[in-house]
């Protein structure tokens, strides 16, 4: 059935043809003006005599074309067809000079892709198709060239005047302006190309390399954020220093750039030698960033660094092997940052909340309409398709090789993989060809974690044979079906686990009888590659539990009918800190959904003493590290609960999940009170794993003791409100207020007010810490859809810039589901109305607020309708984007 009347073309991979002539060189010459900027080009091309691709064909969007002369000659406008798309030369020679000039209203492109102005100074974005919005050109990522780039722009306006590479050159040219020459000595892709003008200052240090080699490093910012740069210069230095260590790669250019934005689509850009960041993941300081944004600042700033080799030495040959580059160098930016904690539960911690991101993002994801391998199969608009399946579930698959081949194994795979790639475009097939080659192993079945989409099941069945002492195994998968793949084939499954005695200690594991091997491991990894196996253990002595899946070893749902006498023993003594995670979230989990159950049938409520004495003996083990504390006492959310219901209901999960913490709160008061002291961390800000851990421990007490509503406990969050000297114990402090049952009484609302109003006078001047002020309130559940409107009001709310559009309006939409689904649907013409807004402005940032809806078939028939409704006004809008449009479609297909 076809619901839209708006159909946008579709791109097929399996359609992939060689470009018809390579780039050697591109020269680039920029007269910069907001209004108007002229762009030069010079192309060297030559014919690739291997390609079905005959004609020579250029992309452009949104671009004015002044002339083209190819070898020397002008072409007339016969000499060429041009669309809205592209420009197409046929029967051009073998060899090609092509020089293009082209201009560009910068000052008027709001959709922050290619070139565009934010706060007076120039800024690219060209991952993955606005190369095309700057220049006529073959954009697309397999045609790699070397750039040297010219850039001319009035001296007191843009003084700094940035591009890849090395600076060759510069000067003034009289008449007020003034140039610099950049050369970027590395092929790479359009995508990767970027340039940066205007006024920003920059923190610098030499920095020297393990090889001796000294490089430059920068990072820039607008005038006033100085103070802000450390943590940013700190990590990019511990990135460099951790690449060379772990994977023997170093640094290429002899300067790295980082420039922050507050106005930009993504997160970061590994543009080469010339990062390009939105500001959250460069600025902080303890006054204004939290111990969350220092973490982000960390793993962005590694991420981007990271690709430098993975992304830019070796890119993908097309945009749907983006995972190549973006799962690889997730995984190694997750690594980086659990390898800085430089301890083992530091790493769990680190790996806990890298799995709960995926569950909580992908899983729902790889279930709704949007669904897609990890190598999708096709597209309409690639911007798209930067989601959490080819990032997050693209990092588990790449995990999933460090697992099955080792440490050492998997170093010989990506060594491999830069011996045979440097310098090219290649496929996931590629990467997986070094890891199977390195390590002499057949990895062919392990292609269908590229291509099969949805997250497969798990299932486990344990027995016992007392007389035998045999523990018996039996593991079977089966994935359920997703857009256009009906039926699955068996996926290769490293299932790391172990068997918890009854004291708590670990058998050793031996899969063949005979005599039994005391030194046998205590933790294996078994590969499932069938639909059913099953393996036995011996020298069993007495029935176990298993510890399965451990440190979460495939991104599948595991399921094993625990008893809750078993998983308390797992909380209480796995030495696999996922699985013990793990067990204290299946507890929670099984006591939420029956709760949200008694919810719906209006009974009263009760939660057992079993689990709180489970979670209070967490709470209270001073032997655990404080942010393993905090993650066992964090439950599952509210997104998480939906998505385990067969029909989701957003407010009875919202009372179940209010009511069992007002219950965990009114049982451990005291535990919490204990905590609360044991764990303020006085003296100066440190943002280190430890003492975030304890701040995180310490805070999770706080809003805890906010839903065991108490004048005294209120008063707590209102003081260290106003005593925190950093933003972390701050906004703790806030959240808390807001959030708790607390914050719903009448007798706070004028203290509520107070800080709510003093927050935002104390940092109007700081824009990330208004978008807290934001999402604070988009996520209280106080917070209804009329409220967020009267915020839209708000002078300082604005549409245009994607942090600010997200601290309020995705908040609203993605993190408060008991208010975003009101009874009546007013939040969904809300969600319409912004939708349609963004899409004149930004289809990206749109297209990524369309999907707030993915999810609209879980809910009961009525919101259904109101949701379907919402969508269908949103496909017949016209002037859609092609980016709102494919969501959109897809949604109601
Ligand atoms: N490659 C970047 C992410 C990125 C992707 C697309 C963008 O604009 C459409 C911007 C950034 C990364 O993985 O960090
Ligand atoms: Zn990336």
């Amino acid at each position: 059935m076809r619901n839209t009347n708006q159909d946008v073309k579709t791109i097929y991979r399996k359609d992939y043809v060689a470009p018809g002539y390579w780039v050697d060189t591109v020269e680039m010459g920029f007269d910069l003006h907001p209004q108007r900027t002229h762009v030069a080009t010079r192309l060297h091309m030559r014919r690739n005599h291997d390609s079905a691709e005959k004609d020579l064909i250029l992309f452009g969007e949104d671009i004015q074309l002044h002339q083209l002369r190819l070898n020397g000659v002008d072409l007339k406008r016969s000499a060429y067809q041009r669309n809205k798309e592209r420009l197409i030369i046929s029967n051009a020679p073998d060899t090609v000079v092509l020089e293009i000039e082209t201009s560009i209203a910068a000052d008027k492109n709001t959709t922050m892709s290619g070139l565009y102005v934010s706060n007076g100074n120039f800024f690219t974005q060209c991952e993955a198709e606005g190369f095309r919005k700057i220049t006529y050109f073959p954009d697309r990522p397999d045609v790699m060239a070397t750039y040297t780039v010219m850039l001319r722009a009035d001296k007191k306006q843009f003084p700094v005047l940035l591009s890849n590479g090395n600076l060759i050159e510069q000067g003034d040219l009289g008449d007020g302006r003034h140039y610099a020459k950049w050369e970027d000595p590395f092929k790479k892709p359009s995508y990767l190309f970027a340039l940066v003008a205007g006024k920003l200052v920059c923190q610098e240090e030499k920095y020297r390399l393990k090889s001796g080699r000294k490089v430059l490093l920068q990072v820039w910012v607008e005038e006033g954020n100085l103070d802000k740069t450390q943590h940013a210069m700190d990590s990019l230095k511990n990135s460099i220093r951790w690449d060379e260590e772990r994977f023997g790669l170093e640094l290429d250019l002899d300067r790295f750039m980082i420039v922050a934005t507050s106005d930009f689509n993504m997160g970061a850009m590994e543009n080469k030698g010339l990062n390009i960041f939105n500001t959250k993941y460069v600025l902080a300081n303890s006054r204004t960033a939290t111990d969350a944004d220092y973490a982000g600042i960390e793993s962005v700033v590694g991420h981007e660094y990271f690709h430098n080799w993975t992304g830019n030495r070796v890119t993908c040959r097309d945009w749907f092997q983006l995972s190549l580059k973006e799962g690889l160098t997730v995984f190694r930016d997750q690594e980086f940052s659990g390898d800085l904690v430089g301890n083992a539960t530091g790493r769990a911690v680190k790996r806990i909340e890298d799995v709960r991101i995926l569950r909580q993002h992908q899983f729902p994801e790889d279930a709704g309409p949007m669904s897609h391998p990890v190598r999708p199969d096709s597209y309409a608009e690639i911007n798209n398709f930067y989601t959490v399946t080819v990032y997050e579930k693209g990092s588990e698959v790449v995990r999933m090789y460090y697992t099955l081949l080792g440490h050492e194994g998997f170093r010989k795979g990506m060594d491999l993989y830069f011996q045979r790639h440097d310098g090219q475009a290649v496929t996931c097939d590629d990467f997986r060809a070094a890891m199977a080659d390195a390590n002499g192993r057949d990895l062919s079945q392990f292609e269908r974690w590229y291509s099969q989409a949805g997250t497969p099941r798990v299932k486990a069945d344990g027995e016992y044979d007392a007389k035998r002492h045999v523990y018996r195994l039996k593991l079977s998968q089966a994935c359920p079906a997703t857009a256009g793949q009906d039926h699955k084939l068996p996926f290769h499954i490293p299932f790391a686990m172990g068997l918890l005695q009854q004291d708590g200690s670990e058998f050793a594991l031996q899969l063949e009888s005979g005599k039994a091997h005391p030194q046998a491991p205590r933790s294996i990894i078994l590969e499932l590659t069938q639909e059913t196996q099953e393996f036995e253990f011996h020298h069993i002595e007495h029935e176990p539990t298993p510890s399965l899946l451990r440190n979460f070893s495939a991104p599948v749902i595991l399921d094993f009918d625990y008893s809750d006498a078993q998983l308390a023993h797992l909380l209480a003594h796995d030495s696999d800190a996922f699985c013990r995670w793990e067990a204290g979230q299946r507890l929670a989990m099984r006591r939420l959904l029956k709760l949200v159950k008694s919810v719906q049938n209006g009974e009263a409520l009760a939660l057992d003493d079993m689990f709180v004495e489970a979670l209070r003996k967490t709470l209270v083990d001073a032997n655990l590290d404080p942010a393993f504390r905090e993650l066992v006492m964090t439950l599952p959310s509210e997104v998480m609960l939906a998505e385990e219901m067969e029909i989701a209901d957003p407010h009875s999960i919202h009372q179940a999940r209010r009511f069992v913490r007002a219950s965990l709160a009114q049982a451990l008061k005291a535990e919490f009170l204990s905590v609360y002291q044991d764990h303020l961390t006085p003296g100066k800000y440190k943002p280190d794993a430890v003492s975030a851990g304890k701040r995180a421990l310490k805070n999770c007490a706080l809003s805890y003791l906010l839903e065991w509503s108490h004048e005294s406990t209120y008063e707590l969050a209102y003081t260290q409100y106003f005593e925190a000297e950093n933003m972390t114990d701050k906004v703790a402090a806030l959240s808390a207020m807001l959030h708790c049952s607390s914050a719903l009484q009448p007798q706070y609302q004028a203290r509520r007010a107070e800080v709510l109003q003093d927050f935002f006078d104390e940092f109007q001047h700081e824009a990330l810490v208004i978008d807290k002020w934001f999402s604070l309130q988009a996520c209280a559940p106080s917070t209804d859809v009329k409220q967020i409107r009267q915020l839209m009001k708000h002078k300082a709310f604005s549409l245009a810039n994607p942090n600010r559009a997200r601290s309020l309006i995705f908040a609203f939409c993605n993190a408060n589901p008991a208010q975003f689904h009101a009874a009546d649907g007013s939040a969904y013409e809300l969600w319409g109305d912004a939708v349609i807004a963004l899409n004149k402005l930004n289809p990206q940032v749109a297209a990524r607020l369309a999907r707030s809806l993915d999810r609209w078939t879980k809910y009961p028939v009525a919101q259904q309708e109101m949701m379907r409704a919402a969508l269908q006004r949103v496909a017949t809008t016209k002037g859609l984007s092609k980016d709102v449009a494919e969501i959109v479609n897809k949604a109601l297909a």
